[in-house]
């Protein structure tokens, strides 16, 4: 019984505390992002869709220079979804569409854990 009512105090805890991760999603239309930037907290997910009738794709530059492929998105097919762990300023690119760029500002999310 008293093990218990431990797990309830640690399942309160965590509902008054919840760990902050939200998905936003960015749209790939006339050959540009849409919005051209957004700002997210780091651990938040960029969902990509494809309203356009030719292929994208979404390629990731980190704050290092690193690069990621995302994944191609034919269109009408399934969306690709990153997700932005760490804090910085991340460029987003189609390689496809050199001129297509979105601007992702990633921030710390340690003020909500606090
Ligand atoms: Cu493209």
């Amino acid at each position: 019984m008293k093990s218990h009512w431990m797990y309830l105090s640690v399942m309160a805890g965590l509902l008054a505390s919840p760990t902050y991760a939200a998905e936003q999603t960015v749209d790939q239309t006339n050959s540009r992002f849409d919005p051209t930037s957004v700002t997210i907290k780091a651990g938040d997910t960029l969902r990509f869709k494809n309203s356009d009738a030719y292929t994208h794709n979404v390629t990731v530059t980190s704050p290092l220079g690193e690069k990621t492929d995302a994944g191609m998105e034919k269109p009408q097919e399934a969306t690709v979804a990153y997700k932005f762990r760490d804090p910085g300023q991340y460029m987003v690119r189609c390689t496809i569409h050199p001129m297509m760029k979105l601007s992702v500002t990633v921030e710390s999310d340690s003020a909500m854990k606090q």
